[in-house]
């Protein structure tokens, strides 16, 4: 029999689960779930186990709406703020949002997950956003090194074998004979998350996610992107003049992007709702890095918030 031990009941919460056997404190069970959930989301036990579960506030944003308080007490008598022990009454399922990140990395394994290489550098968001998709799904991802600022995209041997476009990241998929190679970090997020959680399976809410992801490549990234690159790595003094012209131009263009972001956070967890997707792994990427662009992320809260979120995703990697 199917037996909810935590269901939440208010429309949206931040929820810490843990597990464990026998006497144990809080402290020293199993991280099972951390992130955001919303009604009707079920959390359920094995016979035997003690499942808890507590909200979490954000630290860094009080006023966020996720602060106030909510209602996730269950039929088995949650209260916000004090977890307790709950009896399992049968044997039941797995936790169905953790097991959401699970879903593709059980599935590639059991069918030969071919192997899978990223040539990047590590200095460029757009290859930890592939990083970051592939750590969230658990799937292995190995990695080839270059380094862009010397040039190492631009020889003959990358153009002809790798991407005649001259630019990282490239997915690469199976190899020898079979290796197929993808460019685009968005393209290569997608075929990595193809199957699981992170992509909606509604018709609007997938064209909603990607999107976001267009936005990403057309506004965001040529702005935020570009002026990390420019002023992180190049230096203000090597850039050519028409690149210190466009300064001004892509920082007032940043400033826009960002806080149209902060305004979008201010009225759900995520850019397409209640759920993370691929969209959020993204545009996480440049904007959790702003900062080194010259912008000010304290002063964008819910935008704030939101990072804080997609750090707390389970078996989220940070960048190298
Ligand atoms: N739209 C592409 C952008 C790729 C891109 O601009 N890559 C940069 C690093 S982030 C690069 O390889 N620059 C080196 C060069 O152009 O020589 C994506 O999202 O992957």
């Amino acid at each position: 029999m199917s037996y909810p031990v935590l269901q939440i009941t208010g429309d949206y919460a931040y929820v810490e689960i843990r597990k464990g056997r026998g006497a144990v404190r809080w402290e020293d069970m199993d991280l099972v779930y951390r992130g955001s959930a919303s009604r009707g989301d079920e959390w359920k036990g094995t016979e035997g186990e003690k499942l808890w579960g507590r909200h979490c506030l954000w630290p860094t944003d009080p006023n966020s709406t996720l602060s106030q308080p909510y209602d996730i007490s269950s039929r088995a008598g949650l209260a916000v703020g004090q977890p307790r022990l709950l009896r399992f009454p049968t044997r039941v399922g797995s936790f169905r949002s953790f097991a959401a990140f699970e879903t593709l990395a059980d599935e590639m394994q059991e069918e030969n997950l071919p192997r899978l290489l990223l040539h990047e550098d590590p200095k460029s968001g757009n290859c930890y956003k592939i990083k970051l998709t592939a750590a969230l799904l658990g799937l292995p991802l190995e990695t080839r090194q270059y380094d862009i600022l010397n040039g190492e995209t631009r020889n003959a041997d990358f153009l002809q074998n790798v991407n005649a476009n001259g630019r990282i990241p490239v997915l690469q998929v199976g190899e020898g004979d079979s290796a197929r190679f993808l460019p685009e970090s968005n393209a290569a997020c997608w075929y990595l998350a193809s199957g699981s959680q992170l992509i909606p399976e509604d018709r609007f809410a997938h064209a909603d996610m990607l999107r976001w992801m267009f936005f990403e490549q057309y506004q965001h990234e040529p702005n935020v992107a570009t002026l990390r690159f420019w002023l992180r790595f190049v230096g203000e003094d090597a850039l050519s003049d028409d690149q210190r012209a466009l300064i001004p131009v892509k920082r007032a263009a940043g400033e826009a992007v960002l806080q149209l972001m902060d305004d979008e956070f201010a009225h759900r967890p995520f850019l397409c709702g209640e759920k993370v997707t691929l969209a959020d792994i993204a545009l996480f990427a440049y904007s959790h890095l702003a900062d080194e662009a010259g912008f000010d992320l304290g002063a964008l809260p819910h935008l704030s918030s939101w990072i804080d979120r997609v750090k707390a995703l389970p078996r989220f990697a940070a960048m190298d």
